[in-house]
């Protein structure tokens, strides 16, 4: 594949900052409504052909700098034992969570081959798709605290309570739970490479409901495990968390090519805390696509001025949302974002 913005962040030699966004295909899109009214939201990743379609929305109709995958964090739960539903306006449902400890020691190993075949599938067929546009794959996993946080609440959760208190009071069975996710994810990660994804981002949506101390001890091995199994692919590993910039000193440990950061920090600060020969992705706050354009531009604007600050050229930068793009988006802002930030 000739040299893409996106792809040559992650060496620094980016001749501009390439943008792509987090939950880019979905329901702000009416493309995507089109298809979701006649489909659930599993059957639409466990269908190659509309997952493929559903990826390529976005990179049609707004001109994005990378694809990612068409596919969610949870099903991976679906491999090792766990009954996953989506309800219409409720959100996921597990409605075998962990209560106790013996429902640790029966959850089983599936090769993600086996049980994520389906993904697999996608970006087999994504790829094929996607010489047209020359812009890469992105697969993704979710991290273990976040996998874990939905296995133990059930479902959503505002506080991930009873995950941190399943924490604290079974410590063992806890490091024993993310284990067993921790060698899913790789081998889904690993899995996802081996298909054709050229990226691989970790989400670890919810890592910002821990303090620093609990990251460090419960956490971090476990995602350090994870890293070093997946760095054998040799594809660039980005790891995406939220309101965790209290403790970005601890998170910069991670062996990974490029950090994702949310708008609860500067990305001046963020970028030097975590080591400014790293690859940066972020930080817009996804509500300003809300605003009129002349705010959302002295946003954009405020954040490629911080970046240049760290790095004139703006080599090493992505342009990306701080978290997912909100379901009521209008699509023409998307638009202007994405024009805007590859003429800058
Ligand atoms: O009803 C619908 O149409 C479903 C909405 C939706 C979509 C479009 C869900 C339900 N999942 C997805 C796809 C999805 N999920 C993608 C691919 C889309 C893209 O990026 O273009 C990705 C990357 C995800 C990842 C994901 N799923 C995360 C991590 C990222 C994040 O936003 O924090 C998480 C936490 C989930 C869980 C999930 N999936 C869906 C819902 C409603 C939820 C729960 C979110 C919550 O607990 O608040």
């Amino acid at each position: 594949m000739p040299s893409n913005p996106f792809l040559n962040s992650f060496t620094h030699t980016n001749q501009r900052t390439p943008i792509w966004l987090m939950r880019q295909a979905g329901r702000y899109m009416a493309d995507y409504r089109r298809i979701r009214e006649k489909y659930s939201l599993l059957e639409m990743v466990k269908t190659p052909e509309l997952a493929c379609e559903i990826t390529l929305q976005p990179i049609k109709t707004f001109g994005l700098d990378a694809a990612i995958i068409f596919a969610d964090i949870l099903p991976l739960l679906e491999g090792m034992g766990f009954r996953l539903e989506f309800l219409k306006g409720e959100g996921p449902k597990i409605d075998n969570p962990i209560r106790s400890m013996t429902d640790i020691e029966k959850l089983r190993f599936t090769p993600a081959t086996e049980c994520l075949a389906f993904t697999l599938n996608t970006i087999r067929l994504v790829r094929r798709e996607l010489d047209k546009y020359n812009i890469p794959l992105i697969g993704f996993s979710g991290a273990p605290f976040t996998l874990a946080s939905y296995a133990i609440e059930g479902g959503s959760s505002k506080d991930q309570s009873l995950t941190k208190q399943f924490i604290h009071t079974h410590p063992e069975h806890w490091h024993m739970f993310m284990e067993k996710l921790s060698l899913m994810i790789a081998d889904y990660l690993l899995a996802q490479a081996q298909a054709g994804a050229q990226v691989l981002q970790i989400f670890d949506s919810w890592a910002g409901a821990l303090s620093p101390f609990d990251y460090e001890i419960y956490v971090m091995p476990h995602l350090q495990k994870i890293i070093e199994i997946t760095k054998k692919s040799e594809v660039p590993l980005i790891y995406f968390s939220t309101g965790t910039s209290g403790f970005l000193d601890i998170i910069k440990k991670l062996n990974v090519n490029a950090f994702s950061i949310d708008w609860r920090i500067d990305i001046k600060n963020a970028w030097q805390t975590l080591g400014t020969n790293k690859t940066l992705q972020g930080n817009l706050d996804p509500n300003l696509l809300f605003a009129p354009w002349s705010e959302l531009k002295k946003h954009t604007e405020q954040i490629i001025n911080q970046v240049c600050s760290i790095h004139p050229d703006k080599k090493g930068f992505i342009f990306n949302l701080g978290h997912g793009i909100l379901q009521k988006t209008p699509e023409d802002q998307v638009k202007r974002l994405v024009d805007f930030v590859k003429s800058n």
